[in-house]
């Protein structure tokens, strides 16, 4: 009987499983019933942008939490797929922070040179999933809005790809209630030229908070204040951004903060993360943990050892993004194929704590960049992903973080060297604070000389 495998999302992560599953298929693997689930009306996940917020067309949940004139945050040599290079992608080597756009722009071109969107089922979010001891299947509950029907299919294994940057993890401040102004979670932000000639505070001290601060620079925001929990960002900010301990509570439009200062702003984001969330997975089946590089409970970082029919893919926190999904989705491929054999559940759960005890002992960001880097070595020793210089690209991190903290509104103009072709980026036409315009062609083309150079 072929074997029948449910994968639920076609973010990058779900994408990488069905790519790893047709390079098998293409070099004679046995065949595979493959179904994907995709809630949205498209692929590519998060980088598949929506101007909506709240709920979508369906009435589901909105995923995305992009926003306009966002750019690569790390160096795309750091997340390059090692079978499909940028240079195969865009025929030339193109600089290293490129837009939102240009990146989903190159994720959608592998899976479209694989042919893969025919195992996609589009509009159709997974509403619950069954394991039945009786005859060791899954039963997968899905509703399909096209024909706006909910059925039920049965499947011999389960890829939860459904990613964890989607649902706001939204805590609340006293005096929230009658701000006055407007407060929202990142995950509803959707353009910087809203907050133009605002003050601003931002709560959290992450990626998010240090991206949606800098797009507001960019775009001409009166002041930026950001608070933190835990531990300041600690860049050098421009004059109208300055970092403060925790926010303590509002009165009208006055926040207060944690070291007795106060100021006035016209509008709050909270940058405060995400929760991993799996409405549709029941209790023995379900992930619990928050954002961190190793969560409990899955071997090799994606099978689900309570029932190792059931993988997970991408839920870690990211510094390896795109090639670390492939990693651990040709792993899991191969687990399915039945080319790698796991261990017993002890052994798993004996792995895993290993793992976890070295993840609670880093103390850095690089001893982190380099524990993700060991993890996704480890997961291509096992299959047959082409092998490429991570030691390479944990030196390409550590470049960033450097470049970050000389700039943290120029890091974007350098560039970098790809580790799957030798070739080096190019720098951008446009400065980073310069470059208005996030569209792929604006980012591919130079922009045309002024008349008056061009006349000569
Ligand atoms: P996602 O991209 O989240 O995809 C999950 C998919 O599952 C979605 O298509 C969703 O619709 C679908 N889905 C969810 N629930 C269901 C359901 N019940 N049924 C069916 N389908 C479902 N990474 C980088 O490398 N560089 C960056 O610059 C970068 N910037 C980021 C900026 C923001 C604001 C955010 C939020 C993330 C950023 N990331 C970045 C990380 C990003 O999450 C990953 O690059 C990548 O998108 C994760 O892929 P994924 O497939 O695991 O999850
Ligand atoms: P992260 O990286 O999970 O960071 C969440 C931030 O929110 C972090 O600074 C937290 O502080 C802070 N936080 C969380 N809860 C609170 C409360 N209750 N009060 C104050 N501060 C809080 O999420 P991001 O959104 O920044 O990034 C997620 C992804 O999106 C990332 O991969 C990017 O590429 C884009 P802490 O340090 O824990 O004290």
């Amino acid at each position: 009987m072929t074997k029948r495998v449910a994968i639920i999302g076609a973010g990058p992560s779900g994408l990488a499983q069905l790519r790893a599953f047709q390079s098998a298929f293409d070099q004679g693997a046995e065949p595979v019933d493959l179904v994907c689930f995709e809630k949205q009306s498209d692929w590519g996940g998060q980088w598949n942008y929506t101007w909506r917020t709240g709920l979508d067309a369906n009435g589901e949940p909105v995923h995305s939490s992009m926003y306009r004139y966002l750019w690569s945050n790390g160096p795309k040599e750091c997340l390059e797929f090692a079978d499909y290079s940028f240079e195969e992608h865009f025929g030339k080597p193109i600089a290293s922070y490129p837009p939102r756009a240009v990146l989903w722009d190159y994720i959608k071109g592998r899976v479209e040179k694989a042919g893969v969107r025919r195992f996609i089922r589009f509009n159709c979010p997974v509403r619950h999933v069954e394991y039945r001891e009786s005859d060791g299947t899954f039963l997968v509950t899905v509703h399909d809005h096209d024909r706006d029907v909910v059925e039920s299919e049965v499947f011999d294994h389960v890829v939860v790809a459904s990613g964890h940057f989607s649902t706001p993890n939204v805590p609340e401040f006293e005096g929230f209630d009658t701000f006055n102004g407007r407060i929202l979670h990142a995950h509803d932000f959707r353009d910087a030229l809203e907050f133009q000639g605002k003050s601003v505070l931002l709560v959290g001290s992450s990626y998010s908070a240090e991206d949606i601060g800098s797009q507001c620079y960019k775009y001409g925001v009166r002041s930026i204040t950001s608070c933190y929990r835990t531990r300041p960002m600690g860049f050098d900010w421009p004059e109208n951004w300055e970092e403060k301990p925790l926010l303590q509570r509002v009165d009208g439009n006055t926040a207060y903060f944690a070291d007795g200062s106060s100021k006035q702003v016209d509008a709050i984001i909270l940058c405060t993360g995400y929760l991993h969330h799996f409405p549709f997975l029941p209790e023995p089946l379900r992930l619990q943990t928050n954002n961190r590089l190793w969560p409990l409970g899955l071997y090799r970082g994606v099978v689900w050892e309570a029932n190792p029919k059931l993988f997970y893919l991408g839920m870690q926190d990211q510094w390896y993004t795109f090639n670390m999904f492939d990693a651990q989705a040709w792993y899991v491929r191969d687990v399915i194929l039945g080319r790698i054999a796991l261990p017993d559940r002890d052994a798993m759960a004996a792995d895993s704590r290993a793992w976890r005890e070295r993840e609670e002992a880093l103390e850095d960001d690089e001893a982190m960049i380099r524990f993700q880097g060991d993890y996704v070595a480890g997961l291509i020793e096992a299959t047959d992903y082409p092998s490429f210089d991570i030691e390479g690209v944990n030196q390409t991190f550590l470049e960033w973080e450097k470049d970050k903290h000389e700039g943290i509104m120029t890091f974007r103009d350098k560039s970098y060297r790809s580790l799957m072709t030798g070739t080096q980026a190019p720098p951008h036409h446009t400065r980073w604070l310069d470059a208005m315009d996030d569209s792929l062609e604006a980012f591919l083309n130079a922009p045309e000389a002024p008349r008056s150079a061009r006349a000569k």
